[in-house]
């Protein structure tokens, strides 16, 4: 049996724009909600502000500065060999207050440069519609996803990048981690909302769920009449949930565990809201408003595969159990895992179960979007950085997810760990939580040259793409 992914998989690496382009009032870019908030530290909750105090750090307004650097970067994806490259696109640079009625050209012309020195060497870009940034103004004004009129912005702006970029992009993803609305206590990166007291919770996030998932099908289906050659899939945070013991009762809440990723993955890929989307609004105690012909617009905007995220899985009990905590998703602790320094559980074969679990319930094609782990490396005097840490993890990750390909025959069309290049972490706000197979000079104050220098895993991830995952070894 070869041990080699086929030629066509894409091996690459990810990014999103808030956490890395900076120059966050340049070329006409308005202001975000990443734009208002603050670093901190690891744990602590990032604070967020109405606007920018003078005085304050804000993490995304230099971030490591892609826009002005973005021809460095690509020169140095393209060294690793890389076939895509995953990054987002700013609805700020596009539409700064979001309901403009007229594109911003500026910011146009900017994607267009990126998009044309990507494909100088022959790199596909993979583009995230809204990854955790979308304009401060539509929270002030509208009050975010809570309200239907985000709909037609949101498809406005679809439709626009769309025609711009029909010829130059041909895999999307609409909404990063879309799940996380429902998932996180204040899912203000994914969906510029903190909860009020004066309202029901679980009635919001539903509501603005459903808001997202009719911008979801209505994007899809524009974008497949603007070309139909488009790719266009969703995003999920996958988050592997295992019983921690064969006690039945912990099947059942394991189980439970996975239904707001379900309840996502069954509209986007199935086109309605399933039994599972029905149990999860009753466990929420919420309810969806819905309108006549919405379940129409649902089942015509499915995708064509799903890209996901995964980073951790956890073991849940019917008994309390300590607890692991990721930036949005939180679980039961494992006793047969280990933690990363931010205690995300390390578990390269939960991946494996990701891919067959996900595959075997879709029947779609899977795309690993983001898959890494958080570390602090150190720079040695002459300048070298030895992250044996990072290359074994995603050796360990990579092998796992081959195995899913190889031996359980999952369609994967390809692969790209988090943050291939340093960048502010969206959970802390840090720099010093690294990614990259690139070291960006940078430090939390935002003290640091912005140089970029390789890192051992990138000579490593540059040896596995050449051999198509074939070769591993150090
Ligand atoms: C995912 C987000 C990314 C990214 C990653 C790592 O949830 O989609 O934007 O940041 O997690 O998380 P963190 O930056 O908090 O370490």
């Amino acid at each position: 049996m070869s041990n080699r992914l086929p030629d066509n998989f894409l091996w690459g690496g990810a990014t999103a724009a808030n956490q890395c382009e900076g120059a966050y009032l340049e070329g006409g870019k308005g202001l975000s909600i990443a734009d208002v908030e603050m670093g901190s530290q690891a744990g602590v909750r990032r604070e967020i502000h109405d606007e920018i105090h003078p005085d304050s750090y804000y993490p995304s307004h230099e971030a490591i500065d892609f826009y002005h650097h973005y021809k460095e970067d690509i020169r140095l994806f393209a060294e690793m060999g890389f076939k895509c490259y995953r990054m987002s696109i700013a609805w700020t640079r596009i539409f700064p207050n979001g309901d403009d009625e007229e594109p911003n050209e500026e910011g146009l012309a900017f994607y267009d440069r990126v998009f044309d020195e990507l494909h100088k060497y022959g790199i596909e870009p993979v583009v995230t519609l809204h990854h955790y940034e979308m304009p401060l103004h539509l929270v002030k004004k509208y009050g975010s996803w809570r309200s239907r009129q985000l709909v037609d912005f949101a498809v406005r702006y679809a439709k626009a990048v769309f025609e711009r970029y029909k010829d130059k992009v041909k895999y999307w993803l609409t909404f990063n981690e879309i799940n996380a609305l429902v998932v996180s206590p204040r899912p203000w990166h994914q969906a510029g909302i903190i909860y009020r007291e004066d309202e029901n919770e679980a009635d919001v996030k539903l509501q603005a769920a459903h808001h997202q998932l009719l911008a979801s099908a209505l994007t899809v289906k524009a974008g497949h009449e603007i070309n139909p050659d488009f790719r266009i899939g969703c995003m999920l945070i996958y988050h592997v949930s295992y019983p921690r013991t064969c006690r039945p009762e912990d099947q059942i809440i394991s189980r439970e565990k996975t239904l707001p990723q379900f309840y996502f993955g069954d509209v986007q890929v199935r086109g309605y809201y399933s039994n599972v989307c029905r149990q999860y609004q009753e466990m929420c105690g919420g309810h969806v408003q819905m309108e006549p012909g919405d379940e129409e617009i649902l089942r015509q905007g499915t995708v064509d595969f799903i890209g996901f995220s995964y980073y951790f899985s956890t073991a849940e009990s019917a008994d309390p159990t300590a607890e692991v905590v990721g930036n949005v998703a939180k679980g039961g602790r494992n006793p047969y895992l280990q933690i990363t320094k931010w205690g995300w559980q390390i578990d390269p074969l939960g991946l494996r179960t990701a891919l067959d679990q996900l595959y075997d319930r879709y029947q779609v094609p899977l795309f690993i979007v983001e898959n890494g782990m958080g570390a602090i490396d150190t720079v040695e005097e002459d300048g070298s950085i030895h992250d044996s840490y990072r290359i074994q993890y995603l050796r360990e990750h990579i092998s796992a997810m081959k195995d899913a390909v190889l031996i359980d025959h999952v369609d994967l069309m390809g692969y790209c760990p988090w943050g291939c290049i340093d960048l502010v972490s969206a959970g802390t706000g840090e720099m010093r939580k690294r990614y990259g197979f690139i070291y960006v000079d940078k430090d939390d104050e935002g003290n640091g040259t912005l140089k970029r220098s390789r890192k051992d895993s990138f000579y490593w991830y540059k040896k596995v793409i050449a051999s198509g995952g074939e070769d591993l070894s150090d």
